[in-house]
């Protein structure tokens, strides 16, 4: 049976509407495992690093102003194919057009801002999981 991993960020405006425990919620109760779990205050290096594909984008720097701008939830969660599950429940990454039932659908909206805030981030490949889950917790 092969497992994988994914690296699941909550993001500072699911830590400030204290919206850990539903990501976690949602997560388990979908079946998969949280296997790691951490509270930091991220900086711009370690963000510069973690988004780096994105880079030279409008969006980039109020991005990286955004997730410095309160504490993150990074956790790495295992299961079967849970780096695609994991964008699955979080859905697209607009969460006005975000379907209901997924929790960007259901948590979060357009707030007006040069950056989209939305809850949660999760790996989108193999590759990123290793890269970034490095990242926050180390080899
Ligand atoms: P995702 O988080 O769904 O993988 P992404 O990797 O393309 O999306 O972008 C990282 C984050 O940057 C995303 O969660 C929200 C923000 N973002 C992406 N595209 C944007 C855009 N066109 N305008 C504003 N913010 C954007
Ligand atoms: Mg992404």
């Amino acid at each position: 049976m092969s497992s994988e991993k994914t690296l699941i960020l909550v993001k500072p405006d699911g830590v400030r509407r204290s919206l850990v425990g539903e990501v976690i919620s949602r997560i388990e109760r979908k079946g998969y495992t949280v296997t790691s779990l951490r509270m930091l205050q991220a900086d711009r290096a370690l963000l510069e690093r973690h988004y780096e594909e994105h880079k030279g984008k409008p969006f980039f720097e109020p991005l990286v102003e955004f997730m410095m701008s309160g504490p993150i939830v990074a956790m790495v969660a295992e299961g079967n194919r849970v780096i695609e599950g994991f964008r699955s429940l979080a859905g697209v990454t607009d969460p006005t057009v975000a379907a209901p039932g997924t929790i960007r659908g259901d948590l979060a909206r357009d707030q007006g801002t040069k950056v989209v805030q939305n809850i949660v981030h999760g790996s989108d490949s193999p590759e990123s999981a290793a890269r970034e889950i490095e990242i926050f917790f180390g080899k």
